[in-house]
């Protein structure tokens, strides 16, 4: 069931085109949806695309209580999904795309428990992740979007600055002529915890967090539809991060 359900999950996503919650037809628990996770990841590796890193999801309360859980999701980005700031992005290639604005952290080295993993991280920056669930019109249970890698689509991250508080910083998302607007610390209250929230989870679920990994923290504002044309975040303090949606 794991590698026919990952197939179908990666179909989805190769081929841009959605599939029903994998809930519909099976009963999978949360250890199965993060086995289907990680069978999806590798046939991304297997096709030579390799891991930069890792994403938070749920990280708002609002998002949490909708969903009934109490614990962040994990998901893995690859070097498949990373775009060039300022950069043209096809999105034909995706299904539904949306985009959050997100602070990424980088790791300057493995994350192993011997230190506290805030000392692992060297910089900071605002991000604009794409997610784009490959389940119809975004419908989609608990375990079915960690199965579906969290979303996990896209990202661009803006110019690092060197790691500090980046709390209670104002976040604008703007896509064409939509806006959206928010604070930092809809991140779980403040985005570093995110890493702490991130460790514990890893641990679990037996993901790795090596040197060089960047970490998408979450969103700090509800997602908004991807459409061609210019799309900016800026957060405060941290500048601004941007690329142009082609079709
Ligand atoms: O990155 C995220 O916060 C999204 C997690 C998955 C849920 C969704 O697709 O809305
Ligand atoms: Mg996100």
């Amino acid at each position: 069931m794991i590698e026919e359900l990952a197939e179908r999950l990666d179909g989805a996503q190769l081929n841009a085109e959605d599939t029903p919650s994998l809930a519909d037809t099976h009963e999978i628990d949360i250890d199965q949806a993060y086995e289907i996770q990680q069978a999806v990841v590798d046939r991304r590796l297997a096709r030579g695309e390799t891991l930069t890193g890792v994403k938070l999801g749920f990280t708002s309360e609002a998002k949490m209580a909708q969903m009934g859980v109490s614990e962040v999701i994990v998901g893995r980005i690859t070097d498949g999904m990373a775009h060039v700031q300022d950069s043209l992005i096809d999105i034909s290639r995706y299904i539904h795309p949306k985009v959050e604005p997100e602070i990424a952290y980088r790791l300057a080295r493995d994350v192993d428990g011997s230190v506290p993993i805030e000392s692992c991280v060297d910089a900071v920056a605002a991000a604009v992740e794409i997610i784009d669930s490959r389940y119809r019109d975004f419908r989609f249970t608990y375990t079915d979007v960690v199965a579906d890698n969290t979303s996990a689509a896209g990202y661009v991250i803006g110019p690092w600055q060197e790691f500090g508080d980046v709390n209670n910083r104002s976040v604008r998302l703007e896509v064409g002529s939509a806006e959206v607007t928010g604070s930092t610390s809809a991140i779980l209250g403040d985005p570093a915890r995110a890493l702490t929230a991130l460790e514990e989870v890893a641990k679990r679920r037996g993901i790795e967090l090596r040197a060089g990994y960047v970490i998408l923290a979450g969103a700090a504002t509800a997602a908004i539809p991807l459409t061609p044309g210019p799309v900016e975040c800026r957060i405060d303090g941290l500048g601004a991060v941007s690329f142009i949606g082609e079709s």
